[in-house]
């Protein structure tokens, strides 16, 4: 069982924040339903699906996932690099509290959880414009003890390195080879977006199936040829915010390490 912990569509979604993508009208209430039936769509999958209280002053606060990390042994509570985005991060901690021993990002180190993409055990974690080396260090060492390896990968041409790569299914990664280094990823089953597709390498693997956004019919097919099971969910809406399917949820097993254990 999962716990796919989510947070409501704020109506101050317009101010969101924007890095590689222009500024397009947001039709709020279209994006909520979006995201209602992206976590109808959990349900589902048997995902136990447990919505943060709201945050109608934090525009992008629907993008839970850049708050925190969360393994089988410890949460990692981050320090988002974007200012606008650091007071997102107490609803994260105040759920993971009771379900994970936390650690916490601290300055100047930062992180946001779309940088960091866990397969199997090791741990990528992209260096972007919200991921600095400082808080990928502190992400090692609070990781490392726990046998996880961690490797820093340089994003530039996307928002986070979970815009260019996901692990789609166990051991198996979705990528974009044109944002990042696909070499980096060698140990692993790969699978490249269709090149018509660029934004397509975010995928959530919610175990039962993976969660992919519409959009990108041509990958979808590529997963699909894979063997994979794909549910698709309409994001486009969600898009406009610079916002993919993993970055909706904090999605991890039920069954971890507690605060006391
Ligand atoms: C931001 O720029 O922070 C938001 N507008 C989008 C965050 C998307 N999060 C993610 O990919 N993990």
């Amino acid at each position: 069982m999962k716990i796919a912990l989510t947070r409501p569509v704020s109506p101050s979604l317009a101010r969101c924040e924007l890095t590689h993508m222009a500024r397009a009208p947001i039709d709020v209430a279209r994006a909520a339903a979006q995201h209602a039936a992206y976590e109808e769509c959990l349900r589902a999958l048997g995902c136990d699906v447990r919505p943060l209280p709201a945050a109608p002053g934090h525009p992008d606060a629907v993008f839970v996932e850049d708050t925190a990390v969360v393994f089988d042994e410890l949460a990692v509570i981050t320090r988002p690099g974007a200012a606008s985005r650091r007071a997102e991060t107490g609803a994260a901690a105040e759920a993971l509290a009771a379900l994970r021993p936390l650690r916490y990002i601290e300055a100047p180190g930062t992180v946001d959880g779309g940088d960091v993409l866990a397969v199997e055990r090791t741990v990528f974690v992209g260096l972007s414009t919200r991921t600095n080396a400082e808080g990928a260090a502190q992400l090692a060492r609070a990781l490392e003890p726990h046998g996880y390896a961690v490797r820093t990968l340089a994003v530039s041409s996307c928002l986070h390195l979970k815009s260019a790569a996901t692990a789609a299914a166990p051991g198996t990664v979705l990528l974009n080879p044109g944002w990042v280094d696909a070499g980096a990823f060698r140990a692993f089953e790969r699978i490249d977006v269709d090149p018509a597709e660029p934004l397509g390498a975010n995928a959530l693997n919610a175990g039962a199936a993976v969660v992919y956004a519409a959009a990108f019919a041509r990958t979808r097919d590529r997963l699909q040829r894979h063997g994979l099971t794909v549910r698709t969910v309409e994001m486009d809406e969600l898009a406009k915010a610079e916002g993919a399917v993993t970055c909706c949820s904090l999605l991890f097993a039920s069954h971890g390490a507690t605060a006391t254990s």
